[in-house]
């Protein structure tokens, strides 16, 4: 039987929200308002525009599409100029342990992430070749949590989705996977999470084989 695995990247593989915090910041200073950690926890697993939407809210703004495009666009610039140092000491713990003893074991391996930066940060962390497939923020019409991310995967991998195990720290993505027909492992506080099939701290709190009898259970 063929079975993929689809990794979500920020908060699975590595931790890149510091970094988006940082960006969303200095544009609410800029904009003159407070944006706390907090709120930056709203942000996670969303998409760049409806991040900057949220933003806004909290800052009490409105704006033109053309200006929210300029923000966006100024954001971006920032937070990539922040990852810029991203190297494969930035990798979570035992996330790429997981992926090479999964390849190993003939799973496909597929990256389902709501960012656009996903192939660099892939790139910069050195393990975008453990990927079988990789869909990023520029190749889904529709946001977590609407499943076409992870559904996009399963169809690049070639594996039904229900042979599919998705690996997402943000809520909207378990949705994502569930919507998808997808079992759903939970990176993070399984206080916060819910409808994942089994939650973890951390890829290095799960092995393979837990996966893989999660997968066939
Ligand atoms: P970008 P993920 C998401 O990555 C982040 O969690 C979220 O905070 C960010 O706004 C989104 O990517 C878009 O990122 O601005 O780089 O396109 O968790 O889906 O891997
Ligand atoms: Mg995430």
């Amino acid at each position: 039987m063929n079975r993929g695995f689809i990794f979500d990247l920020d908060g699975v593989i590595v931790d890149t929200a510091k970094f988006h915090f940082i960006a969303w910041k200095r544009l609410a200073d800029q904009l003159g308002f407070e944006f706390t950690e907090e709120d930056n926890e709203r942000l996670k697993g969303v998409s760049r525009t409806r991040s900057l939407e949220i933003l806004l809210e909290i800052g009490g703004i409105e704006l033109s599409e053309d200006e929210k495009q300029h923000l966006a666009q100024q954001k971006n610039e920032w937070y990539v100029e922040l990852i810029g140092g991203l190297t494969s000491n930035d990798i979570l713990p035992g996330a790429e342990k997981f992926l090479k003893e999964a390849a190993d074991q003939s799973i496909k391996i597929a990256l389902g992430s709501a960012s656009k930066n996903a192939p660099y940060i892939l790139e910069k962390l050195g393990i975008d070749r453990l990927f079988d497939a990789q869909i990023d923020g520029t190749q889904v019409s529709k946001a977590k949590p609407d499943p076409e991310v992870f559904l996009k995967g399963a169809e690049k991998i070639h594996v039904s989705p229900q042979n599919c195990l998705v690996f997402e720290d943000a809520q909207a993505g378990i949705e994502a996977a569930r919507r998808g027909g997808m079992k759903c492992v939970g990176i993070g506080n399984n206080a916060l999470l819910k409808g994942a099939d089994l939650t973890v701290p951390g890829m290095d709190k799960i092995t393979v084989k837990q996966a893989i009898e999660l997968l066939e259970n």
